[in-house]
């Protein structure tokens, strides 16, 4: 626990001097981990409904804790933890909750603490990590009238805090709802390495190519909402236990056998949720330092271009004001009275602020174009040119397509002249280079080094 505690002040030192004065200044927002200790190991449940998260749950615990249905059943999220006796808090206990720093969770809005609750148990499984259900993804249009809190922040707040998540599919949607798909590509974002893709409810096929066909269908959805170069395995599971599951004088449609042994593939992967912390609080780290070079390079590019119109317009504007000056001075030697050195100087002022409006006129249409996407998308093609050109970089693509409306977010508030300046955004963007590469790697072997489990 003393390691684990040290790795956490680590990692808290590491955002805070390395990260956190550049991210202040761009309107960067780091991630939870950034902002209080790693609190205890969790696994998320996430998926859509009635894809048996919480029937999943009540499998691994070996009781019945969780409501199950073919309804959508979970409105809110459920944080189920170890305690002396079975009891349940409401959402305002759990963010004063000791053992899951969740103070946080308030600035989701009131809403969303309404529909939390916290499950404490003296189930032995629980010992090592809390576990989180979740409210089941369903239609976007559906989504988005009924669900009074959100839910994508909500996901966003537990999957960074989280050391593993389940994402569940089932054969009766397998991936095509439009909520789960913005999850995937947005909202989960650059978390992928603690992510697992279940496709539950195997029992049901009636035959083989039922479950290819809906297989197809899943890796062809996940392909296009993660875009990583590989598509992430996934586990077909089913669980043994469930009323809707076969009767023993039915013969299953296809042979479950060997997904008995992904299921138990799984729960390894749950048990060992302790021992991927320091890793993943590392990885979490290596991400966020990715995004925030991402961001700066976009910065030193809007920054760039704000300075181009500044220096172009202001430039003109100034020569016009020298010329006018050298030419009345000029047109004064030659043709002494003030009718001609004076028509010459008034059109020359003229030119001048014409041309310094113009510019300012420019600029802001500029900030204006900021809070577009398509302008934003082409801001991301014209900063990373050289990278694009060399190959497919679709781990760039995959980190842009997560960032972009958050960036554009940040754009509303951050005006370029704020930026500050390119040589000293140039030198902070080499240091995060530097933490990347070097000192993030040497870290991570440090801590696997020392962790109890190597
Ligand atoms: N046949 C079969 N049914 C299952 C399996 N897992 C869960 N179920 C059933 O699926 C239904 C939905 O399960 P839940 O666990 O409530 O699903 P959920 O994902 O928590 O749903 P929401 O809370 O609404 O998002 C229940 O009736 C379960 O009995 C499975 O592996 N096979
Ligand atoms: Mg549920």
């Amino acid at each position: 626990m003393n390691q684990e505690r040290s790795v956490s002040k680590t990692i808290l030192d590491t955002y805070n001097r390395d990260l956190r004065p550049l991210a202040d200044k761009l309107s960067f927002e780091l991630p939870v981990q950034a902002r209080e200790p790693a609190g205890f190991p969790s696994v998320l449940f996430l998926g859509n409904h009635s894809s048996g998260k919480s029937s999943f749950i009540n499998h691994l615990l070996g009781e019945t804790i969780q409501k199950t249905g073919l309804a959508p059943t979970d409105d809110g999220f459920t944080l189920i933890t170890h305690g002396s006796r079975q009891e349940s808090f409401d959402g305002h206990t759990i963010t004063s909750h000791p053992s899951l720093p969740l103070q946080h969770l308030e600035r989701l809005g009131p809403s969303l603490v309404n529909r939390l609750k916290l499950k404490t148990l003296p189930n032995p499984v629980l010992e090592e990590f809390s576990l989180i259900d979740s409210p089941g993804m369903i239609d976007a249009i559906g989504a988005a009238n009924t669900r009074e809190y959100d839910f994508a922040a909500g996901v966003r707040f537990f999957a960074e805090k989280a050391d593993l998540i389940l994402f569940f599919f089932d054969p009766d949607k397998p991936g095509t709802t439009a909520e789960t798909i913005s999850i995937l590509t947005q909202t989960l974002a650059g978390l992928d390495y603690k992510l697992l893709i279940i496709l539950n409810k195997v029992d049901l096929f009636r035959n083989i190519r039922d479950f290819a066909r809906t297989y197809g269908t899943l890796s062809w959805n996940l392909s296009k909402a993660i875009r990583t170069k590989d598509i992430p395995h996934i586990y077909n599971l089913y669980l043994p236990d469930q009323g809707t599951a076969l009767q023993e004088s039915e013969t299953p449609g296809i042979p479950l056998s060997d997904f008995d042994q992904s299921r138990q593939e799984v729960l390894e992967e749950i048990r060992r949720t302790p021992t991927r912390r320091a890793d993943n609080l590392v990885s979490d780290l290596l991400q966020a330092t990715r995004k925030l070079i991402m961001h700066a390079r976009l910065c030193s590019t809007v920054k760039l271009e704000y300075r181009k119109l500044q220096l172009k317009w202001g430039g003109i504007s100034l020569i016009a004001l020298i010329v006018g000056g050298l030419a009345t001075w000029g047109a004064y030697k030659t043709w002494p009275g003030w009718q001609i050195p004076g028509s010459i100087a008034l059109t020359c002022l003229v030119i001048a602020i014409a041309s310094w409006g113009y510019g300012k006129w420019l600029r802001g249409q500029f900030v204006a174009k900021l809070q577009d996407l398509p302008v934003l998308d082409q801001l991301f093609a014209d900063t990373f040119r050289h990278e694009l050109a060399l190959q497919e970089r679709s781990d760039l693509r995959a980190r842009w397509h997560g960032m972009r409306s958050v960036v554009q977010k940040t754009f509303s508030i951050l005006h370029p002249s704020s930026i500050p300046s390119l040589f000293s955004m140039g030198r902070s963007i080499r240091k995060l280079e530097n933490l990347q590469e070097r000192d993030l790697p040497k870290l991570r072997r440090e801590i696997t080094d020392h962790s109890p489990s190597s």
